[in-house]
C-alpha cells in the first residue's frame, strides 16, 4: 500500500475525486467580499425571501422578461415587487438563471419546498427570525467562518453606527470602501472637511496629507482588513489622473502605514441603464498589464484584484504568475456562473496551483450565502476533482489529508492569511 512521506495512505484513482468533493462540501468558508452588515447595522443588514427575490440581479431579469419600464418597477411596494418578480421569473416562466436558482437552493438548504411552499410560505417562514438568529441561520447553512462586510463611512446610516463603537460580531469583519472618492471627490471633500480632514475638491493643498490621515483613521476604527476601491474598465497605472494621483499620494501610503492590502475591482461600467438603479451597472474589459505595474512598483505590499470581464481573466492569471504580491480573488458579479466560475478556477489551478482565492459571494442579501457557496462549492470540487485525478495519472496520488490540507487554503487559509486573520 503507497503510503505518504507522513505514512497516510495514498488514495486510489477512484477514490480521489470523491475524496475532494467531500473536503469541499465540508470545507470551512471564509467569504472576503461581500454587502451583509453586523446584526447592529439594523436595516442595512438585508435578509429574508422579500429582498432576496428583489436581488437587483432579478430586478434586471424580471423587467427585461416582461418590459416592464424600472421606474414602474420601483415605483411598487417591496412586497409588491417581490410578488411580481416571483410570478413572472417562477410561476410564468422556469427559474433557470443563475439568480433565481438561487432562491430555490437557499429555500430547499433551509429545508422548504419552493414548489409546494411558494412565496407564502417562504415569508412564514422567514417571520419572526431576529437578525442574529438569522445571521447564525445563514451562515451555518452556508459553512461561513467569517465574512468581509463592504463598509462605506460616507454612507451616513452606517457612519452612525461606527461612531457609537459598539460591540463587534466576530463572524464579520470590515472592508473600507472608499468608492465615493474617485466618483465624487468635490461631495467627498464637503464631507471630509465636516469632519475636520482638509481635503479640497480640487485635491490641492494639504489634501493629499489630509485624505490619507481620513483613511488611516477609519481603517483604524474599523480594524478593516483591507481598504477597496471598484474601478471602470479604464483603470490604468501609472496614471497622473485626479484618480491615480489620490491613489498614488494617499491611498496606497495609507494602507501601508496601517499595514493592510489594498483591493482593487477592476471592470465596472457604472450605470449604463440609470433607471435601473444598482441593476443598471454593465462590465468592459480593462488592462491586466497595469495591475502588474501596479505591483511591480510596490512589491512590498498585496493587492487583491478582482476583474469583472471574462475577456481579462487569462492575462491577469498570468500576470499574478510574475507578481508574488498579486492577490486573486473570486469570481466577482457577472462571472458568477457555474459556466465561468469552471472555467477560471481551471485556469486558475493549471497557472497558479493552489495560491488564489477562488470565490467570493459578493452576497448583498444574508441569504445569498447559502446558494452562492452552495452553487460555488460544486463546480470548484468538480473541477479540482479533475486536477486531482490528472496529479494522480500522472504518478502522484494524493491521501485524504492533503486534499483537507489544499481545499482548507483555497476556502479560507489563503483569504485570512492575506488579511492576516491567521
Ligand atoms: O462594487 C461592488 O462591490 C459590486 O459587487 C456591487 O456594486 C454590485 O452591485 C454587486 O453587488 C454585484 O453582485
Ligand atoms: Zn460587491
Amino acid at each position: 500500500m503507497a503510503v505518504n512521506s507522513k505514512n497516510e495512505k495514498v488514495l486510489a484513482r477512484d477514490e480521489v475525486a470523491p475524496a475532494v468533493a467531500e473536503a469541499v462540501s465540508k470545507a470551512a468558508v471564509f467569504d472576503m467580499h461581500t454587502h451583509l452588515y453586523e446584526p447592529r447595522f439594523g436595516e442595512l443588514l438585508l435578509r429574508g425571501i422579500d429582498e432576496l427575490i428583489t436581488y437587483h440581479y432579478l430586478i434586471a431579469e424580471s423587467t427585461r422578461a416582461t418590459g416592464l419600464a424600472p421606474e414602474k418597477f420601483y415605483r411598487m411596494t417591496k412586497k409588491a415587487q417581490a410578488e411580481f418578480v416571483w410570478d413572472e421569473l417562477f410561476v410564468k416562466r422556469s427559474p433557470v438563471s443563475e439568480a433565481a436558482r438561487g432562491v430555490l437552493t437557499t429555500l430547499k438548504c433551509y429545508g422548504l419546498d419552493p414548489r409546494r411552499d411558494g412565496l407564502a410560505g417562504a415569508r412564514k417562514f422567514f417571520k419572526g427570525l431576529s437578525a442574529e438568529e438569522h445571521v447564525t441561520l445563514a451562515f451555518e447553512t452556508a459553512g461561513l467562518v467569517g465574512a468581509v462586510m463592504t463598509n462605506d463611512p460616507f454612507g451616513d446610516a452606517e457612519r452612525e453606527v461606527w461612531m457609537k463603537r459598539g460591540r463587534r460580531d466576530g463572524r464579520f469583519h470590515a472592508a473600507l470602501r472608499i468608492d465615493p472618492l474617485i466618483v465624487d471627490l468635490p461631495g467627498s471633500a464637503k464631507k471630509l472637511s465636516a469632519w475636520g480632514y482638509k481635503v479640497d475638491a480640487d485635491f490641492g493643498g494639504r489634501s493629499a496629507a489630509e485624505l490619507r490621515r481620513f483613511a488611516v483613521d477609519w481603517i483604524k476604527r474599523m480594524d478593516a482588513r483591507y481598504a477597496a476601491m471598484s474601478f471602470t474598465p479604464d483603470f490604468t497605472w501609472p496614471d497622473d489622473s485626479l484618480q491615480g494621483r489620490i491613489l498614488r499620494k494617499s491611498i496606497i501610503p495609507a494602507c501601508r502605514e496601517a499595514g493592510v492590502p489594498f483591493a482593487l475591482m477592476i471592470g465596472v461600467r457604472r450605470k449604463i441603464r440609470p433607471e435601473l438603479r444598482d441593476a443598471g451597472d454593465s462590465v468592459g474589459q480593462g488592462a491586466p498589464a497595469a495591475v502588474g505595474r501596479l505591483c511591480a512598483e510596490y512589491p512590498k505590499m498585496n493587492f487583491l484584484v478582482t476583474m469583472l470581464s471574462r475577456v481579462d481573466q487569462h492575462e491577469l492569471t498570468v500576470t499574478a504568475r510574475k507578481f508574488a504580491n498579486l492577490k486573486l480573488f473570486g469570481c466577482w458579479w457577472f462571472l458568477n456562473n457555474p459556466s465561468i466560475v469552471a472555467e477560471m478556477t481551471a485556469m486558475r489551478t493549471e497557472l497558479l496551483g493552489l495560491t488564489y482565492v477562488p470565490q467570493h459571494s459578493d452576497a448583498r442579501i444574508l441569504d445569498q450565502v447559502v446558494y452562492k457557496w452552495r452553487h460555488s462549492k460544486k463546480t470548484i470540487a468538480e473541477v479540482l476533482g479533475g486536477k486531482y485525478t490528472d496529479m494522480c495519472d500522472a504518478g502522484w496520488a494524493p491521501t485524504r489529508s492533503e486534499i483537507k490540507r489544499d481545499v482548507k487554503a483555497l476556502f479560507s487559509g489563503n483569504a485570512m492569511e492575506w488579511l492576516r486573520l491567521k
